[in-house]
């Protein structure tokens, strides 16, 4: 007979996911034991940093990734990298060990008290098997779920005391059992939307998160140079659609609801694809859409769709429905506006680089195909105007804004794709929340770059502060980090550099070093 340890790993197996990402209690030792050859275990020493390492490396493979958390007090530390993955469509199956199920009625030590509820709302599907025999099934129903659009993380609890118990072998089913699942636009409504399309005389195109998800960013390509449109990515964008050099593109849409409707006004049509409507941030309050402005959605997700303010919001495959709607809809004679040029900076004459000047210098030493992470707040909208985002998979940010992301993140993503270089660019505030992703990128020789942009403040909370004209607000700087000490501390290689040549001789060093390197940069001159 075998065993539910065994139909497990088996099951992982059959689902192409042999890394688990992980933070082991007593609970778990009995699922992480004889731990198969085939198998990588990637430890990491937060579970904030564990679920966003796994979040990374699901994005960048674009299949689910496995997690292996502890218990309450485990899956209590990632709830905040939790978050992001719920709203950038991450397929997670994230596991947590449960007490034995003897001890579980007298709330033993590490018993994790109402386990489904605990990670709600931020999951897809959430159980605690009832019986050791429903396990193999309740692994493979949650790799199903969390894979089929919309995708997103799934939870399941595990008492300890399931895996040595012997299994029917009719679980053998779940090692061939599939699911398909295929959201293709009707020819009906692919005609109405062309009309729509086409009687429109000024047509703007919003790209979202999910193109790049759904590998649809050449198709988006197509469909905004065959209709002729301006494309703009959407507000807050976890990932990026569109390339930023593309002729088309015209920047990232400002995350208010004014700040939206004024740049739309002068269109008919508004025509997203693969993103909230809209996922909104500062308030300003205005009107969603000018009278004269239409907007047509296309969302992997019933959710997204059913909460936008407006607009009719299909729920489809992107990929396809670019593809069949670039066949049939006709080119716009208007002309697309061109994106005023953005210049160089200059070089500061101070001990610091200045952000600008940074994100130039990072454009222009970065090897073709660079992957950013970012979570250097104050400075997103520097990063959309200078970096040259191309191509599929370029970009990643928290999707819920919820900091301790694009460390650990990157670390994930670097593990998923040893061909390109995964570049980390992170503020001197969001650096503190998943630190020790530092330890876990050193450990496994995982060979990515983090740049620190050190101001000594949150800066974006400053900014904020006078968006809400809140004065005197206590807790905005973090002075006095010494971030190239910390990363030795984890053993990870690290510089302090405050000016143009130092930044381009250790950024050339790290871009050929096989290890993690960490530079913190002096972007202000108060610390
Ligand atoms: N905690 C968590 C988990 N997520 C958050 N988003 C915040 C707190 C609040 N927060 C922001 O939204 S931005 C920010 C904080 C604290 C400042 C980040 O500072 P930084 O970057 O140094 O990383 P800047 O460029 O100085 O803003
Ligand atoms: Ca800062």
């Amino acid at each position: 007979m075998k065993t539910v340890h065994h139909y497990t790993y088996e099951i992982l197996r059959n689902n192409e996911i042999t890394t688990i990402f992980g933070n082991p209690g007593s609970n778990e030792l009995p699922f992480l034991k004889d731990f198969p050859v085939d198998f990588q275990y990637i430890l990491g020493l937060h579970e904030g940093a564990v679920v966003g390492m796994a979040d990374g490396y699901a994005q960048a493979t674009g299949r689910p990734a496995f997690v292996n958390l502890h218990s309450a007090a485990g899956t209590g530390n990632a709830m905040g990298a939790l978050s992001n993955a719920w709203n950038s469509h991450t397929p997670l199956v994230i596991t947590s060990g449960q007490q034995t199920r003897a001890m579980m009625g007298v709330e033993a030590l590490l018993t994790n008290l109402e386990a489904a509820q605990l990670p709600k709302p931020l999951v897809k599907w959430s159980h605690e098997p009832a019986s050791a025999e429903e396990v193999p099934h309740a692994i493979k129903r949650a790799i199903d779920i969390a894979g089929a659009e919309a995708a997103g993380p799934v939870y399941v609890s595990i008492p300890y005391s399931d895996w040595d118990v012997e299994v029917d072998e009719q679980n053998d089913h779940l090692l061939t059992k599939k699911v398909v699942d295929s959201q293709c636009l009707s020819h009906h409504y692919l005609n109405i939307i062309a009309g729509k399309i086409n009687q429109a005389t000024n047509v703007a195109i919003v790209f979202g998160t999910d193109i790049d998800r759904q590998y649809a960013n050449e198709s988006a390509i197509k469909f905004a140079e065959n209709l002729n449109a301006p494309v703009w990515v959407a507000p807050s964008s976890p990932r990026c659609p569109f390339p930023t050099t593309h002729p088309h593109f015209q920047g990232i849409l400002p995350a208010s609801i004014a700040g939206i409707s004024s740049i739309f006004e002068q269109y008919d049509l508004v025509l997203v694809f693969g993103a909230p409507v809209f996922r909104y941030h500062q308030y300003e309050p205005g009107e969603y859409l000018a009278a004269q402005t239409k907007l047509i959605a296309f969302s992997c997700d019933i959710h997204e769709a059913a909460r936008a303010a407006m607009g009719t919001n299909y729920i489809c495959d992107l990929e396809d429905c670019l593809t069949r709607l670039s066949e049939i809809v006709e080119t716009k004679t208007t002309n697309v506006p061109l994106r005023p040029t953005v210049e160089l900076a200059e070089s500061s004459q101070h001990q610091f680089i200045q952000p600008e000047r940074l994100f130039d210098l990072i454009n222009q030493f970065s090897p073709e195909h660079t992957i950013y992470t970012n979570e250097s707040t104050s400075t997103t909208n520097i990063l959309w105007e200078r970096l040259s985002l191309t191509g599929q998979g370029s970009y990643y940010f928290a999707a819920a804004g919820g900091l301790g992301f694009a460390m650990p993140a990157a670390v994930g993503i670097q593990l998923a794709q040893s061909q390109r270089k995964v570049v980390a660019i992170i503020g001197d505030g969001s650096a503190n929340y998943s630190i020790t992703a530092l330890w876990t990128a050193a450990q496994y020789k995982i060979p990515v770059i983090f740049i620190i942009l050190k101001n000594g403040t949150y800066g974006a909370l400053r900014w904020f502060a006078d968006v809400l004209n809140a004065k005197n607000v206590p807790g905005m700087d973090v002075p006095d980090i010494n971030f190239s000490q910390i990363a030795q501390g984890y053993g990870v290689n690290a510089y302090s550099v405050c000016q143009d040549e130092e930044f381009i001789y250790t950024f050339q060093q790290a871009l050929n070093s096989d290890k993690p390197t960490l530079i913190e940069v002096l972007t202000a001159n108060h610390q």
